[in-house]
């Protein structure tokens, strides 16, 4: 036996575990971190220990207060109550049981209550445990639908430039962020993209949905000029794009998105991911601005980000076709080990009574026109190039400093952090901001004010 066995505790395994989860790493060599600077956070580490409501307590014991829910995830705050009762009798109860040619009752009863927030016609729901396995399932399902219908020729799937659909070759395919894309080889064929809407020149500092872009959905019809719409199997977009920065769909364009579709036959993918349960002011963001998908994928606020799981929304008309031939035949030869995993369910059962407790996919609408006035009162500042704002969600773009794009957002994240106990979220030199919806007033006030005090004071 090697004598390098860890020294296990006899007894008092939480306290043991809880320990280790609340004081600094003795090594930080091993632990490959993801979408992350190793080298650079390695040398000065921002770790948290605990959370509780709007709060993280980091390692060294401040409180910073949390302006990104998380990674856009933890929409009823931290720690809540029932969320933590949930998980903690589901896992003593029963931790794990197949769901293949098997089942539990939890998915099934989580299913139900999910289809009763989505839109109306959304009735089935298949379980993921991320964002991207909710993408790649939702391109698997159109591109498998489409041939169960006898249209298997239509195999090419349209996303949109800075575009984020997590990191499986699915989602980086149809993706179009160029960072997530050049190193992994030729990902999937037959993909295009369809323009970005990002226009700073005619739309800076919008509040809300921006005036200036609607005929970019037109691009769509380019697309279909191009390759034939018996080609396309379905389009997936952000309805409201997040880790690009925060872009906005402009007045009108996911209207415009939808109605070429259905001339097509193109089937229509919201990826509702980050504007999923109650980020934009409805659960889901095809409610906010009333177009309806023939999917949505979502994750993150699922289970308010307490344990992973993702879900892809599908339509009686998507989910029918494939009901089919035998019924001893497996009708979608897909899924995960933890698709409908206990503890995720019972995390999501929770968190969806919490939100429907506290109202809280009305608390984006309630407090918009508060943020906005807050967020909009930083655009005289030093080097704010455009401001964008739709419910709870907020993005501040910096000019970068010439020759070092991201410089200047990065520096103004670690003083946040550091100096002023706020976590907020930088891509690029675009701040982004997602707080948990159980913010207030106050929070709103803090956020801003901090910063922009830091913002002022960086060069
Ligand atoms: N689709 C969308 C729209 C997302 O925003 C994913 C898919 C992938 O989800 P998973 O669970 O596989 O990570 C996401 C994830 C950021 C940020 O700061 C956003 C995400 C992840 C990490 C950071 O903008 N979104």
């Amino acid at each position: 036996m090697s004598d390098d066995r860890p020294v296990l505790p006899a007894a008092g395994y939480g306290e043991h575990y809880l320990r280790q989860a609340t004081s600094p790493p003795e090594a930080m060599d091993a632990f490959w971190m993801p979408f992350s600077a190793n080298r650079q956070f390695k040398s000065a580490p921002r770790l948290m220990a605990s959370a509780s409501g709007m709060f993280y307590t980091s390692v060294d014991g401040r409180e910073i207060l949390d302006g990104t829910g998380g990674l856009w995830c933890c929409n009823a705050g931290h720690a809540r109550p029932r969320i933590v009762e949930a998980v903690q009798q589901q896992i003593a109860t029963l931790d794990f049981a197949p769901t293949f040619q098997m089942g539990h009752p939890l998915p099934f009863a989580l299913a139900e209550r999910l289809v009763a927030i989505t839109p109306d016609h959304l009735n089935h729901v298949f379980f993921t445990n991320s964002g991207s396995e909710a993408v790649d399932t939702a391109l698997k399902v159109a591109l498998a639908y489409h041939r169960a219908r006898g249209e298997g020729q239509r195999t090419r799937l349209i996303g949109r430039e800075k575009g984020y659909h997590g990191v499986g070759f699915g989602g980086i395919s149809v993706g179009g962020l160029p960072n997530n894309r050049k190193w992994f080889g030729s990902l999937l064929p037959g993909v295009d993209h369809l323009r970005h809407t990002l226009d700073i020149e005619r739309n800076a500092f919008s509040r809300g949905l921006p005036e200036h872009g609607v005929e970019l959905a037109e691009d769509l019809e380019r697309l279909v000029l191009l390759h034939d719409a018996s080609t396309i199997a379905a389009v997936i977009i952000e309805p409201v794009a997040g880790s690009a920065g925060v872009v906005l769909p402009p007045k009108g364009y996911l209207e415009r998105i939808r109605a070429i579709c259905d001339k097509h036959g193109i089937l229509l993918i919201f990826d509702e991911v980050i504007t999923g349960f109650g980020r934009v002011g409805k659960a889901f963001a095809a409610q906010r601005f009333d177009v309806q998908p023939d999917m949505i994928t979502a994750a993150k606020g699922l289970t308010n980000g307490c344990v992973p799981m993702g879900a892809v929304f599908v339509s009686d008309g998507i989910h029918d076709a494939f009901m089919h031939g035998p019924e001893n035949l497996i009708e979608l030869f897909h899924g995960y080990t933890y698709s409908g995993h206990p503890l995720a369910c019972a995390a999501a059962l929770a968190t969806l009574d919490t939100y429907a407790e506290e109202n809280l996919f009305e608390k984006a609408i309630e407090l918009e026109t508060y943020w906005a006035d807050a967020i909009h009162a930083l655009r005289a500042l030093p080097n704010v190039v455009d401001i964008r704002n739709v419910g709870l969600i907020g993005a501040i773009e910096l000019a970068s400093r010439p020759g070092a794009p991201g410089a200047r957002a990065y520096d103004v994240f670690t003083r946040c952090f550091h100096e002023e106990n706020l976590l907020i979220r930088v891509t690029g030199d675009v701040i982004a901001l997602s707080p948990p919806l159980i913010l207030s007033r106050g929070h709103i006030d803090r956020i801003f004010q901090t910063l922009a005090h830091v913002i002022g004071q960086t060069a």
